[in-house]
This record gives structure tokens, sequence and C-alpha cells, in this order.
């Protein structure tokens, strides 16, 4: 019975569910519908009556941007939405209200976010959002933490496992195209300009970089500590100067809890380089990089003071009940010393992670606005060429960048070598 919905089928998918119908208010007749899709793989439409609006969301059969010759399953929206349902009791609003699932249509019916704005839109806008940075280090640290063995009984990251685990067609898809088009010859690969041959040949090339790369990609498929997002970039994201929502998980799997934090943060980092080449003065450009480079090591400090807060909290610990066996003078100490390296890990995770996601978005077939909108060429090639450069120093490296400072100092000191 699935049928694939255009903006028309959404208004009249809406007209039959009375209790959605009543969020826009009036007559179907009175209702406008949009048609708002924007990442890589679903319909999405934004329906506004006289009393408000909704967002209807639809799983395609194939991958949007590609077109019918690329299939993907279109369970993924079961997924997105048991994600979602996972760590709603953790996020609090930093997520859409969901208003209706439907398991046959593969259809989400959200709150609609307005005015909110994409933040990478937000971003290439040159637009500062006081917010978001925070927002989205509290989301991963709140759903990192309480989906980890540290908050859950085993039995229940086991049940999360099996949920996940089933969501073969979206890590096949980060398998391949995260972890593997881009070291060998892949016909979905993109190879935006002339000037990056070499740099796509040369990682083909590269042995030590495909090792740490591999390294990596087992992590992301063996290290089971949490429930992941899976695809937390600055485009699942939406944002106003108050407000944070975070959108789209529908690459959803339990993994390494810096897969999520590192690939935010890549986004900033290719954001960085991209605004060198950007339109705009040179000054203006200069204090927005500056301000990307502020919100690389906000993020990671709110991260890891809030993922270390909510710890303590769980343990007890802030409250005089301590519910940890860690409890005379000494045991604290060790406590205190296994949080700091167990964070520690994390960050080492999302450095080499940061890595993988800014060499797959240059050498891929996920291309990115940050990028792909700027004009001049040989400007847009240096820009990726320095991101390229500067993912391959952090992968090949990993002892370097033990704190945000030294990655955020490296990233500064890349530019001028
Ligand atoms: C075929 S899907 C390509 C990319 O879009 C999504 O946002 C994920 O990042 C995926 O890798
Ligand atoms: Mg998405």
């Amino acid at each position: 019975d699935y049928r694939i919905l255009d903006a028309q089928g959404a208004a009249d998918y809406l007209a039959a569910h009375p209790a959605l119908a009543a969020h826009l208010g009036g007559t179907p007749g009175e209702w406008t519908c949009r048609d708002v899709a924007d990442g890589n793989l679903n319909s999405v439409f934004l329906i506004d009556g006289p009393q408000g609006g909704l967002c209807v969301k639809q799983s395609l059969p194939y991958v949007r941007v590609f077109g019918e010759g690329w299939p993907m399953d279109i369970n993924r929206a079961r997924f997105e939405h048991a994600y979602a349902s996972r760590v709603a009791p953790h996020v609090g609003t930093l997520a859409p209200r969901i208003h209706h699932f439907d398991e046959t249509q593969f259809i989400t019916v959200m709150e609609k976010l307005e005015p909110h704005i994409i933040l990478r839109n937000a971003m290439l806008a040159g637009r500062r959002l006081p917010r978001a940075v925070a927002d989205v280090a509290e989301y991963a640290a709140r759903t990192a933490f309480h989906t980890s063995d540290l908050a859950v009984p085993f039995e229940r990251k086991f049940a999360d496992a099996g949920v996940f685990s089933g969501n073969l067609a979206l890590q096949r898809i980060t398998v391949d195209l995260v972890f593997t088009d881009p070291y060998v010859e892949s016909g979905r690969n993109r190879v935006l300009s002339p000037h990056l041959d070499a740099w796509a040949a040369s990682l083909r090339e590269d042995s030590a970089l495909k090792a740490a790369v591999a390294r990596h990609r087992l992590a992301y498929l063996s290290k089971a500590q949490s429930v992941l997002h899976g695809d937390l970039h600055t485009g699942s994201v939406m944002v106003t100067p108050d407000d944070t929502r975070i959108i789209d998980g529908e690459f959803a799997l339990l993994g390494p809890t810096g897969f999520d934090t590192g690939t935010f943060i890549a986004h900033y980092v290719m954001a960085w380089f991209a605004r060198s080449a950007h339109e705009g003065s040179s000054q203006e450009n200069a204090s927005f990089r500056a301000a990307l480079a502020d919100d690389i090591v906000e993020f990671w400090n709110v991260f890891a003071t809030r993922f270390i807060h909510l710890w303590q909290e769980w343990d007890g610990e802030n409250d005089g009940t301590p519910r940890t066996h860690f409890t005379s003078g000494t045991d604290r100490q060790a406590l205190d010393a296994f949080r700091r390296s167990y964070v520690d890990e994390i960050l080492a995770d999302t450095v080499a992670f940061m890595g993988v996601e800014i060499i797959r978005r240059i050498i891929g077939f996920a291309q990115l606005a940050d990028f792909t909108t700027i004009a001049d060429e040989p400007a847009r090639a240096r820009a990726m060429a320095g991101a390229l450069s500067f993912a391959r120093t952090v992968l090949l490296n990993p002892g370097r960048f033990r704190d945000v400072a030294t990655l955020v100092g490296a990233l500064l000191e890349h530019e001028r070598a």
C-alpha cells in the first residue's frame, strides 16, 4: 500500500487524520503545502493552516538526490522513529516533537520548526548562532551518557543493540561512503575540481592513512558505547538565535561516542577552511573563522564537562546519596581519573572520526554546500585541499591531539604553514 507523497498528497494525508488536521485548523482548502526537501534521502513537506503548521517527512525507496537508480530501504524511517523515541526522555526540547508515525507509509509527522533554519545555511550566510554549539554539545552529552553502560543496565544496552543493529541499509551507506569509497576508485566518488585529482589518487596510495581509517571503521562497527545519531552534521541541526533542534536520526546505531562529536566538529573545521574562499571582506572572513575556531573549543568543552557532570549526578555524587561502590577518598580519586580517561578516549575517537568525515566530504559522494557554493574554482580547490591535508595530519598523528586547544591550535597553524 506504500505510496510516494507529493505536496498535495501530504496535505491530503493530514486531512485524513483528524487529530493532525486539528493542528492546522480551518479546512484543507485553506492550507498551503510546500516541498522543502533539502537532505540527500527523503521527501519533506511543510503544511500550513490558519492555526499552525506541521512537517511531513517520508522515506523514499531510493536516494532522493540520485534518483531511482540508487534504491534505498524505506525502513530507515522506522529507525529514525526508534532513535527519536529512545533519546526523547533525555533531550527535552532539543529535538522536535513527533506527532505521528505511520509504519506502512513510512511517514513521520512532526512539529513544524518556525522560524528555524538549517545550521549549515545560517553559517553559510555568516550568521552567528549564540546557542547552537552549546546546545548540540548538551544533546550529544545527554544521548551519549544516558544510553551507555555507565547509565543503563547491560540488558537495556543489548536491547538497544538489537534494535539498531537492524539499521543495515544506512550503516552500509556509512561504511561505504565514509570509510571506503574515498580510498578506492568508486563510481560514486565526486571530485569537484581537477586540482584535487592528485589528492584523490594519493589517498588510494596512502597505506598509513588507509590503515588509520580501517582502524576507525572497525571502531564504528564494533565499539558499542552509546546510541548515536549517526549523521550529526550541521545539516541535521535547525536553529534560531535562541532555540536549537537536532533532526534526522535515521543513521542511528550503537557505536563509538566519538563518532557523533567527531562528525559535528568536522563540519566546523570544513566551514573554517571554506570561509577563506567565500565572498566578503577578508576582515569579515577572518573574524568569522576565529569565531568558528572558538566554537570548536566550546563544543568540546561543553560536551566533556556535561558528560562528566551527568556521570557524577548519576553516581549520586552531587546529592550526597552515592550509588557507586567507589566510596573512600582514594576510591573517589581513582573514579575521577577513570572518568577523565574515559572522556580523553572519546576525544581521541572524536579527532579521528573528524578526520575521516572531512575526507569523505571532499573526495566522495556527499559534497557540502560550504565548498560547492565557492564560485572561484582554484580558491575552492585550495580550501578543500587545506581541509584534506589537516584531516590527514590528525589521522596520522593521533598522539599529538590529546586536547581540543592543541587541535584548534594545529588548525590555525596549518593555515600559516
Ligand atoms: C546517499 S546518502 C549520502 C549522505 O547523506 C546523509 O546525510 C549521510 O551523511 C550520507 O552519508
Ligand atoms: Mg539527514
